[in-house]
């Protein structure tokens, strides 16, 4: 079959709740995606950060096998070998003391804000179900009910309440803005570090800290959402490790499993993470023997290749690289690592023709918002694919 025969029956049988561009992926390595046709592709997207490790990472490709050979799931009645391992080097690589594994990043998002109601009412003493969390407008923390409640996205919300209360919204960015939304009933602040899906959106410097500072004073907690941020993505572990704030909890997804399945945890120290009781949350496959040994091959391949630091040194030449392009379009290039955003002017056109313009130039990005072309290949990208990119870029951004 040819990628239109693929196409027509997806927009046939399933739900059309995506616009993707039409090109059907049918084999990855690397940094590289290929469609049926044969065709050959940067991928500058990398499925939102999940591919930090490259498609089908062959270390992570091993261990999956291995342990799909072992056994794959025993729930979370009974216990597996790999699970306390991932836990242990959870907590060797990112210094929290506990973590709890859940599989999208939606439910570890619930999970957090499970856990801040809990530490509301049986440690901070708020008034049974009157906890406060505030968060950011611009938000982008998934798709469920409770999550969408706080999106100040009318289009990721508006058909689908009625609403679950009990989150506040302030500015991103604002400092102010949470000093004054905090009272005796606020029980967290949950931020991105970096908004993604708002467009690449870098706070001020030493907005992390300040909210931080906010919080330890007030007893609040802060969460980090590094679902798309953490990892390496940014050139620290995680984004917070920019401005040296170290979260009550992290939020982490999408390469904790470097894209072979979901996996998603919740870090916090023992005093938070610690509340929970054997029953109060849980899932099937959270923690399963296949995520666990999947999730260690993960966090294995990002020390060993160093794919921080690689992400921080490829980062910084490939924004360079943007930056030098005489665009008659581009309005600012930011961007943190390897997760950058160029904003084109208004005038522009919108980002989606110009990413369609770069498909057909062998090059994969993903508008965000009208305005934005997000760029951020899989961490282990080197220079000269950089190279061999800008050349194309370049020849787009300067198209009429
Ligand atoms: C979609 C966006 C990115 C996330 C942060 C939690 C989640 C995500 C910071 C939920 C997920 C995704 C999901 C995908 C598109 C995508 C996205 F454009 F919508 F915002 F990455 F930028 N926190 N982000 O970025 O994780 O439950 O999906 O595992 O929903 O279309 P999930």
């Amino acid at each position: 079959m040819n990628s239109q025969e693929y196409i027509e029956i997806e927009d046939r049988y399933g739900a059309h709740n995506y616009h993707p561009l039409d090109v059907v992926i049918s084999k990855g390595k690397g940094v590289w995606v290929y469609d049926v046709e044969g065709n050959k592709y940067l991928d500058c997207l990398s499925a939102y950060s999940a591919l930090n490790q490259g498609h089908v990472h062959p270390a992570i490709l091993k261990a999956m096998i291995a342990q799909s050979k072992k056994v794959t799931l025993t729930s979370r009645a009974f216990r597996n070998d790999q699970l306390p391992l991932f836990y242990k080097e959870l907590a060797d690589m990112t210094g929290y003391e506990m973590s709890i594994p859940m599989n999208s990043g939606a439910e570890a998002v619930e999970t957090a804000l499970k856990i801040a109601r809990k530490w509301a009412y049986a440690v901070k003493g708020i008034e049974r179900y009157k906890a406060e969390i505030i968060v950011a407008n611009g938000n982008f923390h998934g798709r469920t009910i409770s999550i969408i409640s706080f999106s100040s996205e009318p289009f990721y919300k508006g058909d689908f309440g009625p609403f679950t209360p009990g989150f506040i919204n302030v500015n991103y960015g604002d400092v102010e803005a949470i000093e004054k939304a905090i009272n005796p009933h606020t029980a967290a602040v949950m931020l991105e570090p970096i908004q993604g899906e708002g467009g690449v959106l870098i706070p001020p410097t030493g907005y992390l800290k300040q909210v931080a500072e906010i919080c330890k004073k007030n007893n609040v907690l802060f969460i980090a959402d590094e679902i798309q941020t953490g990892l390496g993505r940014t050139g620290k572990l995680f984004a917070c490790d920019h401005e040296g704030v170290r979260p009550d909890m992290v939020i982490i997804g999408k390469a904790l499993s470097g894209g072979f399945m979901p996996i998603s945890a919740v870090l916090a120290d023992r005093p938070i993470m610690g509340l929970l009781q054997p029953g109060e949350h849980g899932s099937t496959f959270g923690g399963s023997a296949l995520a666990a040994a999947v999730g260690r091959a993960a966090l294995k391949v990002i020390r060993d290749e160093h794919l921080v630091e690689n992400a921080a040194n490829m980062g910084e030449y490939f924004m360079a690289g943007l930056r030098a392009i005489p665009s008659p379009h581009v309005k600012e290039i930011r961007g943190k690592g390897l997760l950058i955003g160029v904003e084109l002017k208004p005038e522009a056109g919108g980002a989606r023709r110009f990413c369609e313009a770069l498909m057909k130039k062998q090059i994969l990005a993903k508008e965000t918002h009208e305005n934005v072309i997000r760029f951020a290949p899989p961490c282990i990208i080197d220079r000269k694919t950089i190279d061999w990119a800008l050349t194309r870029i370049s020849e787009v951004l300067q198209m009429e």
